[in-house]
C-alpha cells in the first residue's frame, strides 16, 4: 500500500556533505521526493515536532542540535514507505544500529543520528501537515 512518510536529514547529515548519499539511498530504494525543503527551525517549530519527547531528559540538548543549522525536510512516497524508511534509517543510537543502515553506516551516536522518519502512518500525517502545511 503505498503511504507518506515525512524525513528530516538532521544538522548533522548537512554539515557533514551527507545529503547526497542519503537521499541517494531513499532513491535507489524506490521512494519518491515528493516535497523537499532545506531550512533552518527555531526552538519552538522543534517543540511541535518532538512534542512527544518536550519533557524527556535527552530533548534539551536535541532541541540545540535540531536548530544548530539548517536541514532538510521531506515528504517520502512509496509503498510502505513508513517503514521501510525506518529499516533504511536503522536503530536510533548510531552506535548500535546495523552496518548497511544510514546510522549504521555514519553515526556514532545517539543524538546525532542523521535522519528522522516518521513512526506511524498516524505520525507521518500529523508531521507532514507540520512540516509542509500547504502540501496536498
Ligand atoms: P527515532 O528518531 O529513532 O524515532 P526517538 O526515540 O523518537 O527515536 O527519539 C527522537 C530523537 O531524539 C532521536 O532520533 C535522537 O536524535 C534523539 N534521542 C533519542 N534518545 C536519545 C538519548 O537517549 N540521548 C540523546 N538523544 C536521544
Amino acid at each position: 500500500m503505498s503511504q507518506r512518510t515525512l524525513v528530516l536529514l538532521k544538522p548533522d547529515t548537512v554539515r557533514r556533505g551527507l545529503v547526497g548519499e542519503v537521499l541517494g539511498r531513499f532513491e535507489a530504494k524506490g521512494l519518491r521526493i515528493v516535497a523537499m525543503d532545506q531550512r533552518r527551525i527555531d526552538g519552538e517549530q522543534a517543540d511541535q515536532h518532538y512534542a512527544e519527547h518536550v519533557e524527556r531528559d535527552f530533548y534539551p540538548p536535541l532541541r540545540d542540535f535540531v536548530t544548530s543549522g539548517p536541514l532538510v525536510a521531506l515528504v517520502l512516497e512509496g509503498d510502505e514507505a513508513v517503514e521501510v524508511v525506518r529499516l533504511l534509517n536503522g536503530a536510533t543510537d548510531g552506535r548500535k544500529a546495523a552496518p548497511g543502515t544510514i546510522r549504521g553506516d555514519f553515526s556514532l551516536s545517539n543524538r546525532e543520528n542523521l535522519v528522522h522518519g516518521s513512526d506511524s502512518p498516524e505520525s507521518a500525517d500529523r508531521e507532514i501537515k507540520l512540516w509542509f502545511p500547504d502540501f496536498p
